[in-house]
């Protein structure tokens, strides 16, 4: 017999989702994922001052607060061929690491481990001086002592006691799907509140580079406007370039130490969550942290995978590179806008029409597709095409992983448990250990460029008469981002952002191949309709921001569902 479910809202994400799933015989065997508000961000840009566009921009989100910053300037130096001072580009791929892991941290701890760690479990059965003893047997992190662990599950009982458990209300604890021991509970919860100070921490980089998160204020087309003077203490001095390498080195060991670590071993213990929630085995990623003045050589390769094999590997080896450029396109089929229509950014437009959701269009999601079909962006497209790049400090964190995670739950294992929902989780993390690791190069080469006696961070900006086009790409936290602007005279004439999470809580495209979410719920476990957790496991893996993916409200206000927190 088949049953529907419909979650709305989806929680512990950004924005507003509704998935409704069809379940027969404790699986679902179809999915929609609805966008269910609209902000309308792109339309606001039209006929602003291209200088401008970032701030406005970066406002689509506040949860990846930089990247449609970073976006938006890259479209317009890439509209007007305008280079970027070296120094800016450290300082801008500084922001760049520090903000994903700080994003990394959030989502995995604060976000989605407790779709899979039973909080009530560690707080009421675990022993804390077993489950002291096993991580201190996983890793070397120096915070996993018993005092640590007996205070955090002491503050647990207090909170269950007192009846209100504040961040952990209304969790689906002792729920069938929870599998984990009393003992890793108690770790995963322990790392729980440890991870707040860490984000905080690699935050702060952020705050100083950027004058303040979440929206930083430095930015520049053709830049940064962070002066460097090394006497002046309003600008970046050495003493605070040294603060902020003091920071980055004590998240750097949170990074390997306790975040790579737990998704390994949770990862371990839950092997079949590393067979659901594939997706169609396209992937897409674009290169980040430029190196050079023109955004021709990257810290971190990407690039386009086909048939889930990365002998299929196809780099994109610039900012503008055509092959990326060329094959982007957005329809809106079915989705609440004007017309029926695949278009390229570039052409593309937002005209808001809604509809009941009834028919053909029932998401604000735009359905974004490369080549024609959709494709999967996000952390495992990064991580497979950083390996079929042969990127050696890739490589080397994806077989740190994997064998973690075997010697855990003693197996071999490859790449191909990657495309999962599990995998998503695993290929943050190897990110993650790659993503430090680059943040920290990106500070040598800024001292090295320093010392060298090269202060310059902006260069100047002219707009010619007549139209220029231009995208900017950024690989955010969530997977490929791209901004697409065309300039008239000196005015935005059309701005269109394709974000990561348009790419994949989308709905059908045009030739009716179902969204990225509605793809990889199909075949998903459920063990109780009533507590869908299962459901929330691979909607989570993806790290939903759907005010990123819609870029409005209903201006009057109007009610569309009602809320219950699950
Ligand atoms: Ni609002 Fe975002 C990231 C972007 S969307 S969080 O990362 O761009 O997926
Ligand atoms: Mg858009």
């Amino acid at each position: 017999m088949s049953e529907q479910i419909v979650i709305d809202p989806i929680t512990r994400i950004e924005g507003h989702l509704r998935i409704e799933c069809e379940v027969e015989d404790g699986h679902v065997t179809q999915a929609r994922s609805i966008g269910t508000m609209w902000r309308g961000i792109e339309t606001i840009l039209k006929g602003k001052d291209p200088r401008e566009a970032w701030l406005i921009a970066q406002r689509i989100c506040g949860v990846c607060t930089t990247v449609h910053a970073m976006a938006s300037v890259r479209s317009v130096e890439s509209a007007l061929n305008l280079e970027v001072p070296v120094n800016a580009q450290y300082i801008r791929n500084m922001i760049v690491g520090a903000h994903c892991l700080a994003d990394n941290i959030i989502h995995f701890y604060i976000l989605s481990a407790v779709d899979w760690v039973d909080i009530a479990s560690a707080a009421l059965k675990a022993d804390p001086k077993k489950a002291s003893a096993l991580a201190r047997q996983l890793s070397p992190w120096k915070h996993n002592s018993f005092q640590e662990f007996k205070q955090t599950q002491d503050k647990l009982k207090k909170l269950i006691d007192s009846g209100q458990l504040g961040p952990f209300s209304n969790g689906y604890w002792g729920h069938p799907a929870m599998q984990l021991e009393p003992e890793v509970n108690l770790i995963a919860a322990v790392h729980y509140f440890q991870a707040l100070n860490y984000q905080r921490k690699i935050n702060k980089v952020v705050t100083i580079l950027g004058s303040k998160t979440p929206h930083i204020q430095n930015l520049a087309v053709g830049g940064v406007a962070n002066p460097i003077n090394l006497d002046s203490p309003a600008t970046l001095t050495m003493e605070r370039l040294f603060y902020i390498k003091t920071l980055m080195d004590e998240v750097h060991d949170f990074i390997q130490q306790v975040y790579m670590t737990d998704v390994a071993t949770i990862a371990a213990l839950y092997p079949e969550w590393c067979s659901y929630g594939k997706g169609n085995g396209t992937f897409l990623s674009v290169p980040e942290m430029p190196l050079d003045a023109k955004g021709e050589t990257f810290a971190m390769p990407g690039g386009y995978i086909t048939e889930g094999d990365i002998a299929n590997f196809r780099p994109i080896k610039s900012f503008n590179d055509p092959f990326f450029e060329d094959n982007v396109k957005e329809s809106v089929k079915h989705s609440f806008y004007k017309g029926d229509w695949t278009r390229h950014p570039y052409v593309s437009e937002t005209v808001p029409e809604f509809h009941d959701g009834t028919g053909e269009k029932y998401s604000w999601v735009k359905a974004p597709s490369f080549k024609n079909e959709p494709a999967e962006v996000g952390p495992v497209a990064s991580v497979l095409a950083m390996n079929a790049a042969g990127y050696q400090p890739a490589v080397k964190h994806t077989k740190w992983m994997l064998e973690k995670i075997g010697s855990v739950n003693s197996t071999k294992q490859d790449m191909g448990i990657l495309p999962s929902t599990m995998g998503r989780h695993i290929s943050r993390a190897i990110r993650a250990g790659v993503v430090q690791e680059a943040m920290l190069g990106q500070w040598d080469a800024l001292i090295n460029n320093i010392g060298s006696g090269d202060f310059t961070t902006c260069n100047e900006v002219h707009f010619p008469k007549g139209e220029q086009s231009g995208v900017g790409v950024h690989e955010a936290p969530r997977g490929t981002l791209s901004h697409w602007i065309v300039i008239e005279n000196g005015k935005i004439r059309n701005y269109q952002a394709v974000v990561p999470s348009t790419w994949l809580a989308g709905p059908l495209g045009s030739n009716g191949e179902p969204g990225y979410y509605e793809r990889c719920l199909v075949g998903n476990p459920m063990a109780d309709p009533e507590k869908p957790l299962e459901v929330l496991r691979t909607v989570h893996s993806f790290d939903p921001c759907m005010a990123c993916a819609v870029h409005m409200l209903d201006p009057k206000g109007k009610e569309y569902s009602t809320v219950k927190v699950l």
